[in-house]
């Protein structure tokens, strides 16, 4: 059975998931895109074969042709459209985040339940990053001992000119936020958001450390740096009681030379995640043909916004803010 996909969204992301769904991913076809931007949905049928166009992304949901839709629009858009998903009762893969607003994302999983059926999967795609996974496999194996300190680093080589200082933890502490709760297996009971000396090569408050103290008193410390110059980098060390597990950067090649020896960095995360996304996506697919739900879910969604909202709190106060969840559904246990 060959799912067909309706993608909304054709910029960046947008494009990219075209570019996977239609070269790396089986059991699917790219059915139908849309985008405010005629030009930009152009382009993504130019190349990568016959989709069909609607401006209205409600109308792309509804379609009869379209199994299953992919969420890459900006931000603020995703709850409104994974809702209209749910309407219609067909799955959906939203990019982060889930929504914006903590509301947005308790009304996602209050459909969600009451249909009693998982539809809603959430793009935290280094969930499907091999380092991640190996990460959290052998905390889990259990030879290092316990977990007690996560330390993070993410830097972007120049923000987009619409980023502001609280989009340095809503879209990209983000990230952060939900792969160590994947790894640690735990839940964050307090955030703070230490504002370190600016660079100058920006006008808002970048870099920012993000600390995350979990509920068996792991630390995480994030730093969250979008304007580093120099090539897109993401790093973990997890600190155990017998050892420690760190991520290796993925390159090719190191080039030996000149008396040094280098590698190059991505210029931005789709480079650094390509097989994560790939993984991600087919395992999208695979979840809808056999209704086993894969990768991060609604809750998850939902947890990673509240957990940044109080991130938000934290850099407008100045002090720690305690994250408050509501009470995990069953059917995201
Ligand atoms: C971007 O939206 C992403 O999701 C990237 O993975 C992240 O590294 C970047 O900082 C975000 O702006």
């Amino acid at each position: 059975m060959t799912i067909r996909v309706g993608l909304i969204g054709a910029g960046v992301m947008g494009s990219d998931h075209a570019r996977i769904l239609s070269t790396a991913v089986s059991g699917v076809e790219l059915s139908a895109v849309s985008d405010p931007e005629a030009a930009r949905m152009a382009r993504i049928v130019e190349t990568f074969g016959p989709a069909r166009m609607f401006t209205d992304p409600v109308d792309l949901i509804r379609d009869g042709g379209v199994d299953a839709v992919l969420i890459a629009s900006p931000d603020q858009t995703h709850g409104a459209l994974a809702l209209a998903c749910l309407d219609v009762g067909k799955p959906v893969l939203c990019e982060k985040p889930l929504a914006a607003s903590v509301e947005e994302c308790v009304r996602v999983i209050g459909k969600e339940q009451a249909m009693g059926k998982r539809l809603v999967t959430v793009g935290y795609m280094r969930r499907f990053d091999p380092g991640y996974v190996e990460m959290k496999r052998r905390l889990d194996g259990g030879e290092l001992g316990a977990a007690l300190v996560m330390h993070c680093i993410h830097r972007n080589v120049a923000a987009p000119s619409f980023m502001t200082a609280p989009m340095l933890i809503t879209n990209s502490a983000v990230h952060e936020i939900d792969i160590s709760r994947f790894v640690l297996g735990r839940e964050v009971r307090r955030v703070s958001v230490v504002t370190p000396r600016r660079t100058r090569l920006s006008n808002m408050q970048d870099p920012q450390i993000v600390l995350l103290e979990m509920n068996d008193g792991v630390v995480v410390d994030a730093e969250i740096f979008v304007n580093a110059q120099y090539g897109y980098d993401v790093r973990a060390e997890l600190v155990c009681e017998k050892g420690s597990i760190s991520l290796t950067p993925p390159h090719d090649v190191t080039v030996a030379h000149s008396g040094s020896e280098s590698f190059a960095f991505p210029d931005d995360w789709r480079p650094r995640f390509a097989l994560a996304y790939r993984s991600e996506l087919q395992a999208w697919v695979g979840a809808i043909g056999s209704g086993v739900p894969a990768g991060a879910s609604a809750w998850d969604g939902y947890v990673a916004t509240a957990v940044a909202n109080a991130g938000l709190k934290s850099l407008a106060s100045g002090e720690p803010t305690e994250v408050k969840l509501e009470a995990r559904p069953a059917c995201y246990s």
